[in-house]
């Protein structure tokens, strides 16, 4: 069995496509069914289907030998024991610090994120000393009741900050969604995944 790691929703809809090019077409559809492991036209390639933030994990242990994760995702848990040899180039958006226009309540600066090493990394880089407050979602809200002075979240179409009042103000890296493997697998898998990579790069480039 072949299995690739993948979130549903936004990453899902857009590698769809892709997947297409390289003639992979899972058999369900992951909004309607409930399964989990979806079968493909091919009876050994299987789309496992898993939260965003945990593909680079199954990918890293080998329960899966390929994902699709978004680079935020990646920068965040430090893509360490996993190759990611291809930018889809879906899924963009910009990771951004991201405040109200008022002055920070603190001199020290509380920052709300789901990306706190990323958060932390960049604080860093800059010689700022900062208070990072974990959160597992709905950042915008953190300013807008007083816990904290800035949010780092990723923006697509900035509508979601614009309607909590808030303005982006530090960009820190362009996102998109990246191809991972499973180090083992990538030697043991060889043939299929090179054939896999190269049919997704020429539908990335034809996509472009
Ligand atoms: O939802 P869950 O908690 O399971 O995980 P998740 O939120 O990480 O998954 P999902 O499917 O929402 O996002 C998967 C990946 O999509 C992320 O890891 C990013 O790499 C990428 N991506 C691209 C985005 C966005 N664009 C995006 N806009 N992920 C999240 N958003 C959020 C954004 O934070 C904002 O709150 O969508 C909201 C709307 O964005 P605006 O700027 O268009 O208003
Ligand atoms: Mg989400």
């Amino acid at each position: 069995m072949f299995k690739i790691a993948i979130s549903k929703g936004r990453i899902f809809k857009e590698t769809l496509p892709l997947l297409a090019k390289a003639d992979i077409f899972p058999l369900d559809d992951p909004e309607r069914s409930r399964k989990l492991i979806l079968d493909t036209n091919h009876t050994e390639i299987k789309l496992v289907i898993i939260r965003a933030s945990d593909v680079p994990t199954y990918v890293e242990y080998g329960a899966a030998e390929m994902g699709v994760a978004g680079k935020d995702v990646l920068l965040e848990q430090g893509g360490e024991g996993i190759y990611e040899p291809l930018d889809l180039k879906i899924a963009r958006c910009r990771l951004m610090v991201a405040g109200p226009p008022t002055p920070p309540l603190r001199r020290r600066l509380r920052i709300a994120t789901k990306y706190v090493n990323t958060t932390q990394r960049y604080y860093l880089g800059k010689g700022e000393q900062v208070e990072i407050i974990k959160l597992y979602g709905s950042m915008e809200l953190a300013p807008l009741v007083g816990l904290a002075d800035r949010i780092v979240d990723v923006v697509d179409t900035g509508n979601t900050l614009r309607a909590n009042g808030l303005l982006p103000l530090e960009h820190i890296a362009d996102i998109s969604s990246r191809i991972i493997v499973n180090k083992a697998a990538m030697k043991m898998r060889s043939p299929l995944i090179k054939k896999l990579l190269q049919q997704l790069k020429i539908a990335v480039e034809q996509m472009a």
